[in-house]
């Protein structure tokens, strides 16, 4: 009820911090574009193969003058993976401890970012190259206010176009770009790319990368598929630029998740040269950030922080204030930001200690140390999560009004007429 509300509240608001004001607003009126990287690992970035880099575009961003490269940054999904993590980007929120927060609560009320900047003059919208149903999508946009669904029904899926759950990334990216190019700007659109899922098989033709030498095959192919997004995003920066939306378009791009699980400890422990304790697999739950802010002096930051912290970050860049928001995340750039990170199964990160399997252990050496160095660090991260299940499992964001924020009609998005 509004009681657990205010309690919420409290600890949100006490968690708040406040933007960086050398860059709140620095983006504002900027279209933005999010990139879900499909499974990509922050290890794999830098990885090399045979010599080679598997990612040399993505590595060569983070030396970009305009781009944030956050090297700290974990990812904080569920069962629902993918969508869990455009969950936690869109509100802040924690995805649900058991099953996928878009199947099971598409009914509820958000206050999501693609909403928040519909009311602020933003077009929104989601590209991708799978069917709208999947993962529930089509419902759980609705009340995130994201107007248009570019789904697999607007692309090409002819044979050549496709493997695995669809199309493939660079086919993919190309075809977005009329639809972000008739996109009215200022917008909000979100691209999720599909090739790097496992099993990470491409066609013969896509190949063009060295597979790894390990006894497991998936572990393997993980560096082909993860160099061909790398192409793929580098094509679609090119054709930004070609068409001029780089200018004046903050990009983000986020791992949604891990790639390679512990089934595939073996192999990982040749690759890392190294045995993958769960001291280690803690640490493997790295992904990657990137946020390039046209005309904004980045860097790389070895800031500690997941995906609930987004969105702060991104509105404080649009010049968009969050108080009043029911945040779980902070802002990644404020000089305040609070560097816990919770993990949706419990585990805690900061910077000093890893609390995996309720073991402490100090970092970067993992050695083991008494419980009552991560104590507070867990009871932050019980609490966290237990008050966002509480929001989510309780609808509790029925109750919450925000100045300024109009809720979407749901009633009036429709994803099944031509939306060109
Ligand atoms: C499916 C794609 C993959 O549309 O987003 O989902 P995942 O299996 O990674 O959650
Ligand atoms: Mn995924």
């Amino acid at each position: 009820d509004s009681n657990d509300l205010s309690d919420i509240e409290n600890f949100t608001k006490s968690n708040y911090t406040p933007p960086n004001p050398k860059l709140f607003g620095k983006a504002k009126g900027m279209n933005v574009i999010y990139i879900s990287l499909e499974s990509l690992e922050t290890f794999a970035v830098d990885q090399k193969i045979d010599g080679k880099k598997v990612m040399p575009f993505l590595s060569s961003l983070e030396k970009d003058p305009n781009t944030f490269y956050f090297d700290n940054f974990f990812h904080q999904v569920g069962q629902g993976k993918t969508s869990d993590a455009e969950f936690m980007m869109a509100n802040s929120l924690y995805p649900l401890p058991q099953g996928a927060v878009f199947t099971q609560k598409a009914n509820n009320t958000y206050q999501a970012q693609p909403q928040i900047l519909v009311n602020h003059g933003y077009t929104t919208a989601t590209l991708h190259g799978n069917y709208k149903t999947f993962w529930n999508r089509d419902e759980m946009y609705k009340p995130f206010g994201i107007q248009k669904f570019f789904d697999a029904n607007y692309y090409d899926m002819k044979p050549e176009n496709v493997i695995n759950y669809g199309m493939k990334d660079k086919p993919m990216f190309k075809e977005s770009m009329k639809y972000l190019e008739n996109m009215k700007q200022p917008f909000d659109a979100k691209i999720i790319t599909l090739s790097n899922h496992f099993p990470f098989e491409l066609d013969k033709k896509d190949i063009d990368f060295p597979a790894a030498n390990t006894s497991d095959k998936v572990v393997n192919q993980y560096f082909q598929t993860a160099h061909y997004l790398d192409e793929a995003i580098q094509q679609f920066f090119n054709d930004l630029k070609k068409d001029g939306l780089y200018d004046h378009t903050v990009v983000v791009m986020y791992g949604d998740h891990y790639g390679i699980s512990t089934n595939h400890n073996a192999g990982m422990q040749k690759i890392m040269g190294q045995k993958i304790t769960s001291y280690e697999n803690a640490q493997l739950q790295r992904v990657p950030l990137f946020i390039h802010v046209p005309g904004v002096k980045g860097g790389v930051k070895h800031t500690y922080g997941g995906e609930v912290d987004v969105r702060p970050t991104v509105l404080h860049l649009l010049g968009i204030d969050t108080k009043d928001y029911i945040s779980f995340g902070s802002d990644l750039l404020s000089p305040n930001h609070r560097q816990i990170v919770p993990f949706r199964n419990g585990d805690v990160m900061t910077p000093k200690y890893s609390s995996v399997g309720g073991k402490c252990y100090t970092n970067p050496d993992g050695k083991l140390v008494s419980k009552t160095y991560c104590k507070d660090y867990s009871n932050f991260a019980k609490q966290a999560l237990d008050y966002s299940d509480k929001v989510v499992y309780g609808d509790l964001l029925r109750f919450h009004k925000v100045k300024g924020f109009t809720p979407p009609d749901r009633t009036k998005i429709d994803y099944t007429s031509d939306q060109t």
